[in-house]
Formats: structure tokens, C-alpha cells, sequence
């Protein structure tokens, strides 16, 4: 880890106008490392150390993050609301770079920390899943007439056809020795493999068209706003790309309906709460019901049981591989997280009629 010294000396380089007075980390992201900065000027900012292992390429990324908070600023300032705080802020250097490479690789970015936010782990209540669904609604609203092509931040990313590719490579691999005693789990897997990738066809030849996304919209990757309880904007774009919007309806619902942890070591708690799928569906198609065609409409619930089953198959793959991507708390999280995610995906199996009655009752 970086020291404080250093740290300041990084955030000088961009373009604040003011001088760091504190460096702290901040939140419990799995793939990058975030700081936050306080500053002479009272302005607070965010530093982040990009993962260039995950993001192999980190230039394309910032143009993306660049691109697309200036069209979300220019649709904000349109309805009159404040850029500053509806949008994040990319803050470049004081040589007009984007991100600054240090000495040993590592790519370090700052933007604008946005004052009388708040985030969550964890939703608690309908109308934090209604307030939740509507503020990505929107968003994929903002972002509809985006039209520049954005770089492919990671390759395949909610490309289930891709990930098998990786998953077997990893299986024939067993890097780190773990596939003898994963039976189980792998069947899991294995089982649903052609309904999965029956699903992504239809993404391949066209039928679910494909939009600018976000791909990770888990609770944590939201600010609200602390007054009206309303969204301020969507943060963390960094896999901001193009592919199909029902990734960001599935991943919310896979993180905003579970009752338990998204890694909880106790599987009785771990379920997908009805109420809480109702109340996010509800948020998001009083935004995207006229935009959304047909095939997206039919298969916006299939979509949360998609990611939910890409998500046990990359939490495995890791674990598999010696957990090299995620960030780990202890030698068996990835499994863990596997279990749970599992559970989940079980729970929401059980209950897809009803999702589905759900989302035609949102529709009518
Ligand atoms: C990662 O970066 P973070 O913590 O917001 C991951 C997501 C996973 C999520 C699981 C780039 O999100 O895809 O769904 O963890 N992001 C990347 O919590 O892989
Ligand atoms: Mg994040």
C-alpha cells in the first residue's frame, strides 16, 4: 500500500487547485483501491487506483468514463438539474492526462467526491429498491442517444459464450488444484449451461438489442441523495460499455432483492425477497416501459437469474483459478461467495412464475 506521502504527491499532479490535507481509504470495492481526499479548499475528491490486471486497458477506459459523464452532464444541465452533482466529475491533469501511471504500473485517476451522498450495501427497504430502479431507468434513459462506440473495457464481460471459454480453460488448467473436490458446485454449473447460452444467442443474432450499460448496478455502486432519498448518479463506470441493458436490470435485482450477504457464510439467510424485486421493477419500468422492446420486456426477469448464474460461475471460476481476480477476506471466500450466489440463483429459480407476473404486472 501506498503511504499518505505518496499518495499526496499523486493527487498534486491533477488538476484540484487546492493541496491535500487527508488521504483515507474508502468502501469495500473488490477490484480497484479508493481513497478519499480531503483538500485545503473544502472540495473533497475521490483517487482511485484502477486495477490493471482487470482492466487491461486503462487509457480506452477513462475516454469511456470521459465520454460518457460529459453526455450525462449535457442531459442533466437539460432538465435543469446540477452537473455537479448528478454526474460524476472526472477531474484530469494539470497536463489535461486522465489518469497518471506511476512507476510501477499502476494507473491512478481522480474524480469529484460528490458532498450529501450516501451509499449502501445493502438495500433494506422497497422504496430503497424503488428509488434504486428508477435511478437506473434513467440512466439507461440519459445514455440512449449516446451513439459514440465505447472501447470493450473487458473482453466478454456479460458474454456468457466467453466466459464457458474461460471456465473450461480454467477446469482443464485446475491451477490450483482445487477441481477434485468441486464436484458438486461444477454440476451446478454445468447444468444450466445450455439455457444460458440459449439466452446469449438471442443477444448475438439481434432479437435483445444492445444499448450503452452499465454492467455492474449493485447497490454499492450508487449515491443517493442523503435529503430526498432520490439517486444522484451511478458511479463506478468503469465497465460502462456496450451490450444488452438487461444485464443492469439483473444485476440490480441479484444484489438489491437478496435477503442476506452477497458472500453470507449462512445460507438460511440467503434468498430473493419478492417485495424487494416487486419494488425495483416498479422504479425501473415507471422509467423504461415505453423504451424497452418486446424480447427485452420477456426477458427482463430471466435476466436477474442470467447474472446471478454468471456471477456463482466467476466467484467459482476464481476459486478455481487461486483467486486472482477478486479480492479475497480469507482463503475460502471465493467458495463462499459461490455458495450464497448459488443459493440465491436457487431462490430465484423457485420464484420466476411470480417474477414473471411481476414484471407483467409493471408492464400493464
Ligand atoms: C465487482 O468493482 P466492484 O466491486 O463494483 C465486479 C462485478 C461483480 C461484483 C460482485 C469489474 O464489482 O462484476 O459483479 O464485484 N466488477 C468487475 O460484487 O469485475
Ligand atoms: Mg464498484
Amino acid at each position: 500500500m501506498n503511504g499518505e506521502k505518496e499518495l499526496s504527491d499523486i493527487v498534486s499532479m491533477f488538476a484540484i487547485g487546492s493541496k491535500a490535507t487527508e488521504i483515507r481509504p474508502l468502501g469495500p470495492g473488490f477490484i480497484n483501491d479508493t481513497f478519499i481526499v480531503n483538500t485545503e479548499s473544502g472540495t473533497k475528491y475521490i483517487l482511485q487506483r484502477k486495477n490493471h490486471n482487470v482492466f487491461p486497458d486503462i487509457p480506452g477506459m477513462m475516454q469511456n468514463i470521459l465520454m460518457v459523464t460529459e453526455h450525462l452532464k449535457r442531459k442533466v444541465e437539460e432538465a435543469g438539474g446540477d452537473p455537479m452533482r448528478e454526474a460524476m466529475t472526472v477531474v484530469k491533469r494539470n497536463d489535461g492526462e486522465l489518469y497518471y501511471k506511476d512507476g510501477k504500473g499502476n494507473y491512478w485517476t481522480v474524480t469529484v467526491f460528490i458532498e450529501g451522498s450516501i451509499t449502501y450495501e445493502k438495500a433494506d427497504t422497497p422504496e430503497l429498491a424503488f428509488k434504486g430502479g428508477e435511478g437506473i431507468g434513467k440512466f439507461q434513459t440519459q445514455l440512449a442517444d449516446f451513439t459514440t462506440p465505447l472501447n470493450e473495457t473487458i473482453k466478454g464481460f456479460h458474454n456468457i459464450r466467453w466466459r464457458f471459454t474461460q471456465w473450461d480453460e480454467a477446469l482443464r488448467r485446475n491451477a490450483a488444484g482445487r477441481v477434485g473436490g468441486l464436484g458438486e458446485e461444477i454440476g451446478w454449473i454445468e447444468s444450466r449451461r445450455k439455457e444460458m447460452l440459449d439466452f446469449w444467442s438471442l443477444v448475438e443474432n439481434g432479437t435483445i438489442p444492445t444499448r450503452v450499460t452499465h454492467n455492474d448496478t449493485k447497490i454499492s455502486n450508487i449515491l443517493f441523495d442523503k435529503e430526498t432519498g432520490n439517486v444522484l448518479c451511478v458511479i463506478d463506470l468503469d465497465t460502462c460499455m456496450s451490450s444488452t441493458s438487461l444485464n443492469d436490470f439483473g444485476d440490480a435485482i441479484r444484489s438489491y432483492t437478496n435477503t442476506g450477504q452477497e458472500d453470507d457464510p449462512d445460507l438460511s439467510k440467503v434468498s430473493m425477497s419478492m417485495d424487494m424485486f416487486r419494488a425495483y421493477t416498479r422504479g425501473y419500468l415507471s422509467q423504461r416501459k415505453g423504451s424497452l422492446s418486446e424480447a427485452e420486456q420477456k426477458y427482463l426477469a430471466f435476466s436477474a437469474r442470467y447474472i446471478t448464474y454468471e456471477q456463482v460461475l466467476r466467484f467459482l471460476m476464481d476459486y478455481i483459478d487461486g483467486d486472482t481476480y477478486y479480492k479475497i477476506a480469507y482463503p475460502e471466500h471465493n467458495l463462499v461467495r459461490t455458495r450464497a450466489q448459488y443459493r440465491l440463483l436457487q431462490s430465484m429459480e423457485a420464484q420466476y412464475g411470480e417474477m414473471e407476473s411481476a414484471v407483467r404486472e409493471c408492464l400493464r
